[in-house]
């Protein structure tokens, strides 16, 4: 493809090198605790940001030129071979897309069906080619007009209807693709406005919805995950996927919460105001890890910028507690990252995809090392220590009341309060990063 044709694949140079497009951490064979960095890792390239995104703004229209910008199956095609082109000067393995970034909206659902079918056999040849896989695909249920007030929580039912079709041809092309998970973001499933909002009519819907998606999974013989992805606002006011913990109890309401995961995005993790890993911890701690999608936000907008990720010691924790849950399973590191709308060279693309695969990566060596010391775990382990005691244990297996553990403790000494050490730890993660 002559639009990166001065681009050479992008290697592994080591940490001295100069050389602006080159690997500096990221070696994909390395062996890490067992498991090379690839398979740690599982990166794959975003399709929306990288391939469609126009460089648009509030304020401005498109700034990138990409000779593969348009509305016909061609241009879709000419997306496919600069998408695929990308995929092999970064040696990544996997990709995500939405139905709408892959291919063009026809005329009719039938057409709209027709040219996903179309641009999925693209799809197949090349990732047989390549080795490419999909991590996974989605549904684009939020740009067009018709989902202005929603998806699945829609007050029109004929659009929730609508939107059974869309997903269910997306879910048919990912099973096709043998993509490894399904992932549902509800963009504009929530409110922007309480006063037109019948919100258990909306919260039933939803959960209906979710519903037909893990049947239908299960009719197709869909082996991947499905996964929400959780974000508290953006682009409405309020979105009924809030967070980890939210969504764990709207699955726990309908009965899914061994059906599906989550996809947890730094960005809607810090406008939850939480940390990413405190949603990678909150989904480790309920079983519904299940994937990532990495990037960062600029901390002062108060918006989701979806920059590339550049920050190793914030990584480095974030994968800390992924290893500590035994790492992604079907799961990887999606960027759902996008270039700054100034950065209009192709060089751009690949050096921004560049410094976010070596942040993951130099994040996985610090996160190893700090496993491997044990450091934190010991402590950690150590503050519980005195639950390790019979009577302990036993209060907590339900065998003991408020009664029974009033008695003991009017009995017992004085409880000794003990430091948290918290400085202490933060020292000592500083040592890894
Ligand atoms: C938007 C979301 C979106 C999902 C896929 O904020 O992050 O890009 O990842 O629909
Ligand atoms: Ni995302
Ligand atoms: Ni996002």
């Amino acid at each position: 493809m002559s639009y990166f044709a001065d681009i050479e694949p992008v290697r592994f140079k080591g940490r001295d090198t100069d050389d602006p497009l080159a690997y500096r951490f990221y070696e994909p064979g390395r062996q890490v605790m067992g498991k090379s960095m690839a398979e740690h890792l599982r990166i794959a390239i975003c399709y929306w940001h990288s391939f469609v995104w126009p460089g648009t703004d509030p304020f401005g229209g498109q700034t990138f030129e990409r000779p593969w910008f348009g509305d016909t199956i061609d241009a879709a095609r000419a997306k496919a071979d600069a998408a695929f082109a990308t995929f092999r000067i970064l040696g990544t393995p996997f990709f995500t897309f939405h139905d709408r970034d892959a291919a063009p909206e026809g005329a009719s659902l039938k057409e709209c069906r027709a040219n996903l079918d179309a641009i999925a056999e693209v799809f197949e040849a090349k990732m047989a080619e390549t080795g490419v896989k999909l991590l996974w695909g989605t549904a684009n249920l939020f740009s067009h007009r018709r989902y202005m007030a929603g998806a699945a929580t829609n007050p029109d039912p004929a659009i929730f209807a609508y939107a059974a079709a869309q997903v269910k041809a997306a879910m048919d092309v990912t099973h096709r693709l043998g993509g490894a998970n399904y992932v549902l973001w509800g963009g504009r499933e929530g409110y922007e406005t309480l006063l037109n909002t019948d919100m258990k009519r909306e919260l039933d819907q939803m959960g209906r919805f979710l519903s037909m998606v893990v049947e239908y999974k299960h009719r197709i013989g869909f082996s991947g995950t499905i996964l929400i992805e959780p974000k508290p606002q953006e682009p409405t006011k309020h979105q009924y996927d809030y967070d980890v913990a939210t969504v764990f109890g709207l699955l726990q309401r309908f009965g899914l919460e061994r059906e599906v995961k989550v996809n947890i995005e730094t960005g809607h993790a810090v406008l939850a105001g939480h940390s990413f890993e405190h949603e990678i911890a909150t989904a480790a701690a309920l079983g519904i890890f299940g994937s990532c999608d990495i990037n960062r936000n600029d901390y002062q907008s108060g918006w989701d910028t979806d920059q590339f990720p550049n920050n190793h010691p914030e990584v480095a924790l974030a994968i800390y507690y992924i290893l500590r849950a035994g790492g992604f399973t079907t799961g990887g590191f999606n960027f759902d990252a996008k270039l700054r709308r100034q950065s209009i060279e192709p060089q751009d693309l690949i050096a921004a995809h560049v410094g976010g695969i070596d942040t993951l990566a130099r994040g996985l060596l610090s996160a190893a090392a700090m496993v491997e010391d044990g450091g934190l775990e010991g402590a950690v382990a150590d503050r519980y220590a005195g639950w390790e005691a019979d009577w302990a244990r036993e209060a907590l297996a339900g065998r003991s009341d408020l009664a029974s553990l009033a008695a003991r403790a009017e009995s017992a000494p004085e409880p000794q309060p003990r430091s948290g050490r918290q400085e202490r730890l933060e020292n000592w993660v500083n040592r890894f990063v």
